[in-house]
């Protein structure tokens, strides 16, 4: 069986999968190419054989090509689709976050509830990457004892110029919120932003970096250092601390260099080859999946749960204070986080 996947969105991301999909993936083709810029859907879709191009999803429903959809449009404009190939019941893997706000994810939760079929996987790939994966089953081994404490830094090197101090928290710290969820398995309860210093080398209109903090059910405390305009390259490290021993994960670079006094590996340059093996297997996984017509990972819950983390964090950046996670009851026909 091969699966024909479109490509909604043919933006930084639509443009990576295009190519994973293409040559980097089993049982899978890419079928269609939609954006609104037709010839940025034809660029795209010229390292596709045979990728037909449209503009619109209309178009592409209609024309009947797609056994899945990969939604790479940016997040204001996923609620609209994901109604869309709800009721059409196309599978889809949404690129986070799953919507903006709580309110419209809790729509699609409630829609695809409804529809009585998990059609919906959100791409926190970080779930994917290997150091992630191999941190979580520590922690769930409970080998060095319990996970006491969680500490990210979340680095970029600069951020796109339409960057806001609310972006900062749903596209960019959303993965921190998903990230603690998945290794504890539990909702974050109490998130905190603090502002302080901020880098010569942000916009004015951007405090940069911030300080997240947050609370889990059962009272696990992880801190998020989030740095958009941080020069140097692209760095995503976790830190746990457990009662006998610490774990880190995300150091990078295999290759350490010696040369002209100083010591030490290369950085990545950004998310796109940090978590390249990440999206490879997250892709792989998914097209497998749902040709078994399963989904592979975080789903739509997990998109509506960490949009409500944003939410509260968003709130917070107004006074600092801390903040309630305000979630609704999860349907039964979701599980916990990490499941
Ligand atoms: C971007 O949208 C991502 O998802 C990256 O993983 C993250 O590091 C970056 O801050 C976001 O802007």
């Amino acid at each position: 069986d091969e699966l024909r996947v479109a490509v909604v969105g043919a933006g930084r991301m639509g443009a990576d999968h295009v190519d994973r999909l293409a040559h980097r993936t089993l049982r899978a083709r890419v079928s269609a190419v939609v954006d609104i810029d037709a010839d940025r859907a034809a660029a795209a879709a010229a390292g596709a054989d045979g990728a037909q191009v449209f503009t619109s999803l209309d178009e592409l429903l209609a024309a009947d090509v797609a056994d899945a959809v990969v939604l790479a449009t940016p997040g204001f404009l996923h609620e609209e689709a994901l109604l869309r190939l709800i009721d059409a019941g196309i599978p889809v893997l949404c690129e986070k976050p799953l919507t903006p706000d709580p309110e419209s994810s809790l729509r699609v939760v409630e829609a695809e509830a409804a529809a009585g079929r998990q059609l919906i996987q959100v791409g926190f790939m970080r779930r994917f990457d290997a150091g992630y994966r191999q941190l979580k089953q520590l922690i769930d081994s409970g080998e060095h004892g319990e996970l006491l404490l969680l500490h990210h830094q979340h680095r970029n090197p600069v951020s796109p110029p339409e960057f806001t101090d609310e972006m900062i928290i749903h596209d960019s710290v959303v993965h921190e919120f998903d990230a603690v969820r998945y290794f504890t398995g539990e909702e974050v309860t109490e998130v905190q932003v603090r502002l302080g210093r901020r880098s010569s080398r942000a916009a004015e209109t951007l405090h940069d970096p911030q300080l997240v903090t947050l609370r889990t059910e059962s009272g696990l405390l992880a801190t998020v250092e989030i740095f958009v305009n941080a020069q140097f390259g692209y760095q995503v490290h976790t830190q746990a601390s457990f009662e006998d021993g610490v774990v880190s994960i995300g150091q990078g670079a295999e290759l350490q260099l010696t040369t002209g006094g100083r010591t030490g590996g290369a950085v990545d340059a950004g998310f796109v080859t940090r978590f390249g093996e990440a999206y490879d297997r997250e892709v792989q996984d998914w097209v497998d999946a749902t040709l078994r017509g399963e989904i592979a990972g975080p789903d739509a819950w997990d998109g509506y749960a960490t949009a409500a983390c944003c939410a509260a964090g968003v709130a917070s950046q107004q006074d600092q204070g801390l903040q309630t996670v305000q979630l609704a009851q999860r349907p039964s026909f979701y599980s916990r986080p990490t499941d």
